[in-house]
């Protein structure tokens, strides 16, 4: 029992139900599909980066103490805290640093694939390019000691941790391992060319972990058709791509993103009907944001998310964090919520979990892993 525990005649306590579901949904292994790593960081360790700045005087620490500890923030400003974020994570040593701690973050969550997403940033004053940018995350990645780490097919093995209560049960042989793919982020301040820069970049390092591209960035900035040369020149390159689509009512553009097919798309809270026809035609898959969308107020409330019905359609879609530091959240936290606003039983976020395989850019080679993985998670948690 927890803290506080209440008795309810019958069903025993709530308190105690929810602890016991939120454990199981740790404990089942995930696959996460959509995460900026600029907001997935602890809230420890910004506060810690930006402690320093302000020893340094670059920041007025009281300043963002409480920006960085707020967990309601309305689209717009969420990403005033991310132009917060990048200046309290400038340097290559903080950008690895953060890299490492966002994968062990997810690894002790029981995440067994990761997909993070980041955008390459260029900062003449740090000596960075967005080539050294994603150098610094390729390290902080391969830094990583606690877990077992796979960029692309390149096994690093480190001393395993067994510290976290939920280790040895996704792989079944009583050590943890975690998938990490990197897809690059094209912000949507930025120019045509800097959008092609990113592309040949995720073409370059397509041997070193990255595996596709992501356009995001505020919604109500930037046009599509700006990002439509370099976004097709990946297509023709065979870089799979994700795009942000519909966080706000959009028709045009959200039109002419469903008719560039992309393999698939982010929250789509804004779709009118004709275009909730055309995504569930083209089978694009979404990646299903709910806390970020509920706290942005993108959605009014989880009853009214568009999960419900795609889930009814059994259209493909994968629970996902968005930024679990920005919206204080984790991926066993998403299912815990779908499965109280949508009367998901363990059977269902299980298959739920498992589907995600399906939609990975990842090669076929861990596709099978993966199946491994689930169907071993599957015995032990039946
Ligand atoms: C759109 C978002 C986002 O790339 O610096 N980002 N873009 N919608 C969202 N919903 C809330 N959440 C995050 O990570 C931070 C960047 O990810 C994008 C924004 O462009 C933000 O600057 P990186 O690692």
């Amino acid at each position: 029992s927890v803290a506080g525990c209440v008795r309810e005649e019958g069903s025993g306590c709530i308190l105690c139900r929810k602890w016991r579901d939120m454990d199981w949904c740790v404990s089942m292994p995930k696959i996460e599909l959509h995460a900026h790593l600029n907001g997935s960081i602890r809230d420890s360790t910004l506060l810690e980066l930006a402690r320093e700045l302000g020893e340094k005087g670059a920041i007025i620490f009281s300043d963002v103490e409480h920006v960085i500890l707020k967990s309601d923030r309305a689209l717009n400003e969420v990403f005033k805290m991310f132009d917060l974020i990048h200046v309290i994570t400038t340097d290559h040593k903080t950008v690895a640093r953060i890299t490492k701690e966002v994968i062990e973050d997810f690894a002790a969550d029981n995440v067994v694939y990761l997909e993070l997403r980041t955008t390459p940033k260029r900062n003449d004053s740090k000596a960075m390019s967005k080539r050294s940018y994603v150098e610094a995350v390729l390290e902080g990645i391969r830094s990583v000691n606690s877990v077992e780490v796979d960029l692309s097919g390149e096994l690093k093995t480190g001393a395993f941790a067994h510290s976290h209560s939920v280790d040895g049960l996704c792989n079944g042989i009583g050590s943890k391992k975690i998938y990490v793919r990197l897809l690059l982020s094209i912000d949507r301040r930025e120019t045509a060319e800097a959008a092609m820069e990113t592309v040949e970049l995720a073409m370059e390092l397509k041997d070193f972990g990255v595996v596709g591209i992501d356009l995001c960035g505020n919604p109500n900035v930037g046009q599509w058709l700006t990002f439509l040369p370099a976004l097709e020149f990946a297509k023709k390159q065979g870089l799979p791509i994700t795009l942000h689509c519909g966080e706000v009512p959009n028709p045009v553009e959200i039109h002419a993103m469903l008719d560039f097919l992309p393999k698939r798309i982010g929250h789509a809270c804004c779709l009118e009907d004709e275009d909730w026809k055309l995504l569930k035609r083209l089978e694009i898959p979404v990646e299903i944001c709910l806390t970020s969308n509920i706290k942005t107020e993108t959605i009014a409330s989880a009853d009214v998310h568009h999960f419900a019905d795609l889930y009814k359609s059994n259209h493909p879609l994968i629970l996902c964090t968005d930024d679990c530091g920005v919206f204080s959240t984790s991926l066993s936290a998403e299912y815990a919520l779908a499965s109280s606003a949508f009367g998901l039983g363990k059977r269902e976020m299980f298959q739920l979990a498992q589907k995600a395989i399906d939609f990975i850019f990842a090669s076929e080679r861990v596709k099978e892993d993966l199946k491994a993985t689930f169907a071993s998670a599957h015995t032990k948690l039946n």
